[in-house]
C-alpha cells in the first residue's frame, strides 16, 4: 500500500519550515498544502488539530501530528536513514532541552523584541541579548549544535537562523550582529547555506516584503493612536 503524507504549513512559518527541512533531509515524498493560500485552512485545522487550531500539521496515511518538535521527533523515529536526533541517550536528551530552551524562552523573547516599539523594545532588549548569550556558549566552536552535522538543534533554530536576521533587517534595528554574537552569526550562514536548508527556506526578499509591511502597518497605528490621544 503506498503511503500518505501531506503538510499542513505555511510558506512564511518557521514552524511549518522546520517540518520541511527535516521531511527533505529524509527524502521522503509528501503533498504540500499553503494554509495561506487553501480556503478551507480553518475546517482543516479544526479536523486535524482540535486542540491548537496551529499550523505545521503532518497527516501520514489519514493520521495527524501536530506541533512541530513532536513531528520531527515522529518523523525521525519513522524515516531512520539520515537521523535528525542524536543516538546516545544523553546526547538525545541534550538536544531535546536545547530544543524545549528554544521554543519556550528563545523563540518568545526574540519575538517580543522584534515587535515591540521604543521603551517597551529597549525592555525587552537585554532578556533577548541573554538567550542569545546562552545559545552563543552552547555552539563552543561547533559547526552546527549538535557537531559537524545538521540536527534537531539547528532545525529548531532555524528563526535564529533566517528570520531573526531578516526581521531586524525589515525593522531597522540590531540585535544578532557579528560583534555581539560571532559563533552564533557564523552559525546562522553555516545553516542557510547547507542546500537541505537553502531549498527550504521561504525567498528573502519575499519574507522581507512580508516583515517591512508589518512593520509599517504597526508604525501607522501606533502613529494614529498616539495622535487621537492629542
Ligand atoms: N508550537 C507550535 C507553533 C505553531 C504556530 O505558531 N503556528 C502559527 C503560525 S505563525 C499558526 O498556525 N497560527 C494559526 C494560523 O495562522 O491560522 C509548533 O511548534 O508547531
Amino acid at each position: 500500500m503506498g503511503e500518505e503524507l501531506k503538510l499542513l504549513g505555511a510558506w512564511a512559518n518557521p514552524f511549518s519550515r522546520r517540518v520541511e527541512i527535516a521531511l527533505k533531509i529524509k527524502g521522503v515524498e509528501y503533498e504540500y498544502l499553503d494554509g495561506d493560500i487553501i480556503h478551507n485552512k480553518s475546517a482543516l485545522l479544526l479536523e486535524y488539530n482540535p486542540v491548537h487550531k496551529k499550523m505545521p500539521v503532518l497527516v501520514h496515511n489519514g493520521k495527524p501530528i501536530a506541533e512541530s518538535l513532536m513531528i520531527l521527533e515522529y518523523i525521525d523515529e519513522t524515516w531512520k536513514d539520515n537521523p535528525i536526533l542524536p543516538r546516545d541517550p544523553y546526547k538525545r536528551a541534550m538536544a531535546r532541552f536545547w530544543a524545549k530552551f528554544l521554543d519556550e524562552k528563545c523563540v518568545p523573547a526574540l519575538w517580543k523584541y522584534c515587535w515591540s516599539l521604543g521603551e517597551e523594545q529597549e525592555n525587552a532588549y537585554e532578556e533577548a541579548c541573554g538567550v542569545l548569550k546562552i545559545l552563543e556558549g552552547e555552539l563552543e566552536d561547533k559547526k552546527f549544535f549538535g557537531g559537524n552535522n545538521l540536527g534537531f538543534v539547528d532545525i529548531t533554530a532555524n528563526s535564529v537562523g533566517l528570520w531573526i536576521v531578516v526581521i531586524q533587517e525589515a525593522g531597522g534595528f540590531n540585535i544578532l550582529t557579528p560583534d555581539k554574537f560571532p559563533r552564533l552569526c557564523k552559525w546562522a550562514e553555516e545553516f542557510r547555506s547547507c542546500p537541505v536548508v537553502k531549498e527550504n527556506l521561504p525567498p528573502r526578499d519575499r519574507l522581507y516584503a512580508l516583515f517591512k509591511a508589518r512593520f509599517e502597518k504597526i508604525s501607522g497605528s501606533k502613529d494614529a493612536e498616539l495622535a487621537s490621544r492629542h
